[in-house]
Formats: C-alpha cells, structure tokens, sequence
C-alpha cells in the first residue's frame, strides 16, 4: 500500500466538471510536479483542503487546463493516505494528459474501488459502509439512494456491531465463570442466559428479515409481464419505459424471446420482463419462447397479468380456457400480481373483468386496472398499485438494512449459531459448547462489518466499484 495510485474520477464524456484524484505517500510531490498555484507557493506549503486555482501542465510542461487543486494528509482523508484532488474542466482529452503527467511525476493506475479499498484497510470504513459507497454510486431511485446513505452513516454497521456486543459480554463472563472458578465472580443463571441468547436470536431474526426488501431496493424489482397472445403486453412494456423497446404488431405471436429492462416506475425499480404471449404453440420458436415466459413467471416478485379487455366482451371458449391457464400458472408461483384490463380505449371498460373468471379463485389480485397503453389513461392508477406493494415508508431504519446476498448469508449464518446455543443450553450440553456457538455467531457479524473477513471476500467486494473510487 506504499505506492501512489491516481485516477480520472468521473465519467469520461464532455462535462462541466472533471477530476483526477491521487492517494498515497506522493501525492503532494505529484501535484507540485504538475500544477502551479497562480499565487503563492506550491501545495506542499498549503494547509489540508484548502482550494488552490492554478495551472495544470503535462509532462512537457504546457499548460493544459486552469483548474483547481486541494489536499488531505493523512490520516485525514478519505482513504487514511494523503492524498489530492485536481478540479479540472471534464475534457477526456485533457484529463488524460493530466493523468499521464500524474504517472510521469510517480503514480500508478488505480485498480477499480482501489481509493474505497485503502479507506477500508486503514480503518476509515467499515465494510458496510464501503458497500454503502457501491450502492449509493448504483442507486436508481430516491429510496434506494436513502437507504445507501443511511447505511454510509453507519445504520447498518450499529445494529450489526449492537448484537456484537451484546455476545461479547456473554462470551466474556462465561469465559470469566470457566477460567477462573476461584474467582468470586457470579455464576450464570441458566434463565438469564437463555433470556440473552433468545434477545439476540430475536435481533439476529429481524435483521434477516430486512433482506427481501432491501435486495429489491437495490436490485430493483423482477416483474414479469404476461398474458395471452396480442393482449397489449409489448405495448405496455413500452409505455411503461417511455420509448419503443419492444415489437408491437397485431400479429399474435410478435414476441417471440423475453426482453428485460429497468425503469422506476412510482419510486420503485422495476426489473420488467415483457414475454412471449402464452398459448400452445405449433411454431418451435414460438414454444421456447412460451418456456421462457413460464421461467420469467418464475423468479418474478411483481406479476403484471394483461387482458384483452375488447376480447373479453366476445369471450371465445379456446382463449378463456388460456386464460385459465395463465391465472394457474402466476397463482403457482404465489407472488402478488394485479389484473390489468388492455385496451381501455377501444372497449370502454371502466372498472374491470375480474369478476369473469371468478375472483376468489386461488389468490386474488393485489390490484386490478383498467389501462390504454396508447392514450395513458389509467396507467397512474397502475402507478399507485405497485408503490402500495412495495411501500417506500416503512418501520426500518434508512440504512439498517441488508442489501446484498453476502450480508444476508452472514447474518444467516450468525442466527443459526445462536439458535444452535440456545438448544445446547436447553439441552443441558456445558457451558463450553454454549460459548463455541456464541464465538461462531461473533465471527459471522465480523465478517458482516468486516473486523474479521477474508481477503478473497474483500477483492470480490471491491470488483463491484469504479476507476477513481
Ligand atoms: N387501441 C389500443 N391498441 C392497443 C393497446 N395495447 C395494444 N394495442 C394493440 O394491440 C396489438 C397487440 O399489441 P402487442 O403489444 O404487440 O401485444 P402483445 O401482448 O405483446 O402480443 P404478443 O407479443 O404477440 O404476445 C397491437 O396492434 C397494438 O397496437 C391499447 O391500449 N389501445
Ligand atoms: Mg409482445
């Protein structure tokens, strides 16, 4: 970690704004290498960020960019290093220049995540927050940005790092109790142990319950929409992201494979998977596509079921008994769906066709809406109904959720420790065995927050980042 990284930290395209950043022991030395303060002397003289404007040169020494340069010592920075920032204006072609001239004068390419990394290795993040800083950077709506900064301020890390604790003190006084029996010290009543395993069991449930909703925060909701053959699916597919990404043609049987994209739509991130309309088709294309639509129902949380309601005023008996089939198939997978009657423009339905196939039949819908993908009309009402499934208020604390599958199988891992402590105690097994669970639990929300974690997990956590972060 004695070497001096440095990076382009934003996107490389024509922008206000661009800024290469350093970090480690040259940093300084490098910026006076490369930039001249209009007034006064060099950076190494100027007191921690503080903004300097001058000029920024390349390695020949011509003037490429008026910009403006600030420095951090350590352990005062970000990363614990010392490190600099040059504000420059967001050229590429510039940038790149400063960026050269930067390795010229001592410093090496960042690694992706690597300023975030060193932050972490010296004590400045724990690893919920450094996963904070990921998240933040991918966030896609304003609950999802919420929850990333809850968790950089730590909400994450004080629930984790209070059952820690709370273990630590069980552990410590039995340790207490075993090693030095001579001592005067209390012995453990079983009940009272109990009663601490059970509270911290109960905490260690709660925490894994936050997981589902903070991974579909994060990773935005799979919502899958289905329905027969030439029911508007494409259409509202579309509509629902604004720009015509999909086929549309009245030919049934226009999509063929599933198609996927992300959009917020009332606030919450949408994975939609528009599918192939489901019948039993001839055409072995058209079959796989069938296939995929079944999977797509699969692994969906949000299903979107789309009727033709023009259809549905001359109902034949082939497409009833598809529907029928559809309804089984998305009550099968037993995630919530809303009813959404097509084509509102050309049949007039106000209300909707639910009552045609029998509501109450298997699960019900969590919604049903009539909408014209073409005119817009009811697609708020759409809107509404999926931000009531996917409440963006609830009791969790901004940040105090589990958000990715590594936190959620540590914390997994850590209940199951303390529930297997708690049967050993009731089982009347020795003090000992208790603690080895209790130990195993600690170990599991060490590797949470990182005070105990290995160095392949960190590598892998880090892939996740940018350049210059
Ligand atoms: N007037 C009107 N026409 C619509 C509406 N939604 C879809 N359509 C028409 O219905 C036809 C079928 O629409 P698609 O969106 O391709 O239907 P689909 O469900 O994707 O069909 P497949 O891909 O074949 O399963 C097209 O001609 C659309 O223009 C709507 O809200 N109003
Ligand atoms: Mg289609």
């Amino acid at each position: 970690m004695n070497d001096t990284i440095a990076a382009i930290a934003t996107p490389l395209t024509p922008s206000a704004i661009g800024i290469l950043r350093l970090s480690g022991p040259g940093s300084v030395e490098a910026v006076d290498t490369v930039f001249t303060p209009f007034q006064g002397g060099p950076m190494s003289t100027r007191p921690d960020r503080a903004l300097v404007y001058g000029a920024l040169h390349d390695r020949e020494s011509a003037v490429i960019d008026h910009c403006l340069c600030t420095v951090s010592r350590a352990p005062n920075s970000y990363t614990g290093e010392d490190t600099a920032e040059l504000q420059c204006h967001g050229s590429p072609a510039a940038l790149a220049l400063g960026l050269e001239a930067l390795f010229h004068a001592g410093a090496r390419q960042a690694k992706p995540g690597e300023f975030t990394r060193r932050a972490f290795l010296n004590g400045k993040l724990d690893l919920t927050r450094t996963e904070a800083v990921a998240d933040l950077i991918h966030a896609e709506t304003p609950a999802a940005v919420r929850q990333a900064a809850g968790q950089l301020g730590g909400a994450l890390a004080d629930v984790v790092d209070g059952i820690y604790d709370d273990l630590t003190n069980l552990c410590a006084h039995f340790h207490a109790v075993l090693d030095y029996p001579d001592e005067d010290i209390e012995p453990f009543e079983i009940e009272e142990l109990s009663a601490a395993l059970g509270d911290a069991a109960g905490a260690l449930d709660r925490l894994a319950a936050t997981y589902r909703r903070g991974r579909l925060l994060n990773e935005g909701v799979p919502c899958a929409i289905v329905g027969r053959p030439n029911a508007g699916k494409s259409t509202l597919f579309n509509a629902l992201l604004g720009y015509e990404r999909a086929i549309v043609t009245d030919i049934p049987g226009t999509t063929r494979d599933t198609v996927e994209e992300r959009v917020n739509f009332g606030g919450v991130l949408l994975r939609l998977i528009d599918t192939a309309g489901l019948r039993d088709a001839d055409d072995e294309v058209e079959r796989l596509g069938v296939e995929r639509s079944r999977a797509a129902v699969e692994r969906a949380e949000l299903i979107l079921v789309v009727v033709d309601s023009v259809e549905a005023e001359n109902p034949t008996e082939a497409g009833g008994r598809e529907l029928l089939d559809i309804l089984h198939l998305v009550m099968e997978a037993g995630k919530p769906w809303i009813w959404i009657d097509s084509k509102c423009d050309l049949s007039g339905v106000l209300g909707s066709s639910v009552g045609m196939v029998g509501k109450g039949r298997g699960t019900n819908p969590a919604a049903s809406v009539a909408i014209s993908a073409v005119t817009g009309k009811g697609m708020d009402k759409l809107e509404e109904a999926v931000a009531a499934l996917f409440p963006q208020d609830t009791d969790i604390q901004a940040g105090a959720m589990l958000t990715n599958a590594r936190q959620a199988e540590a914390a997994n891992r850590a209940r199951s420790a303390v529930e297997r402590g708690a049967e050993a105690l009731k089982a009347g097994l020795s003090p000992d065995a208790v603690v080895a669970d209790v130990e195993e639990a600690m170990s599991a929300l060490g590797e949470l927050t990182g005070r105990t974690v290995s160095e392949d997990v960190t590598a892998r956590i880090f892939e996740r980042f940018c350049v210059g972060k």
